[in-house]
């Protein structure tokens, strides 16, 4: 328990019917007594990114209201992940039904085996980025202190390709 935050939350997912995994997940965080939902992107296709060989992703980025520590709300996506199928341990990057990554809670800087935040490769994943800007483009990276707008903008002039049409879910 603590004060009340707005955490942004990181969905993605490549096995099984992830787009209706991505709708209960939502639509369980929601019901927790703890957590409000506020937000959603849409959702977006996306190709794999670190790994070859897998099927595509489905990413989108949410934000909720919750007055949780960083470390009991991880606990929380932790547990959905498994309650939908997620299997731990697994190599690093394999394909997932579910994968939910805390990345910012209203600018809080942690870096402990468990959990850093913001998370650490989020400024580097248009897959994380395009979404975000759907729901906060202004957000501003709490170590870097650029935009989500601008860290994505930055994606695409070093040449990615950018990310298209966004679905409703
Ligand atoms: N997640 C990863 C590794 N690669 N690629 C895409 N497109 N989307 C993801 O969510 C993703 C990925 C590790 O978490
Ligand atoms: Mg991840
Ligand atoms: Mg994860």
């Amino acid at each position: 328990m603590g004060t009340v935050k707005q955490a942004l939350i990181a969905l993605g997912g490549n096995l099984g019917t992830v787009r209706d995994t991505f709708i209960q997940a939502r639509k369980q965080l929601d019901k927790l007594p703890d957590i409000e939902l506020l937000d959603s992107s849409l959702l977006y296709q996306t190709s794999p990114v670190g790994v070859a060989g897998q099927p595509d992703y489905l990413n989108a980025v949410i934000r909720v209201q919750c007055c949780l520590s960083a470390n009991r709300l991880l606990d929380i996506l932790l547990g959905l992940e498994r309650r939908f199928g997620r299997v731990r341990p697994a190599p690093r990057w394999s394909a997932r039904t579910l994968d939910l990554d805390l990345l910012d809670m209203e600018g809080i800087l942690l870096d402990t085996p468990k959990l850093i935040l913001p998370h650490p490769r989020m400024h580097e994943r248009l897959f994380v980025l395009r979404p975000l800007c759907d729901i906060a483009p202004e957000w501003i990276h709490p170590r870097l202190g650029l935009t989500a707008q601008s860290l994505h903008d930055a994606l695409l002039e070093r040449g990615e390709p950018p990310i298209t049409e966004g679905m409703q879910w």
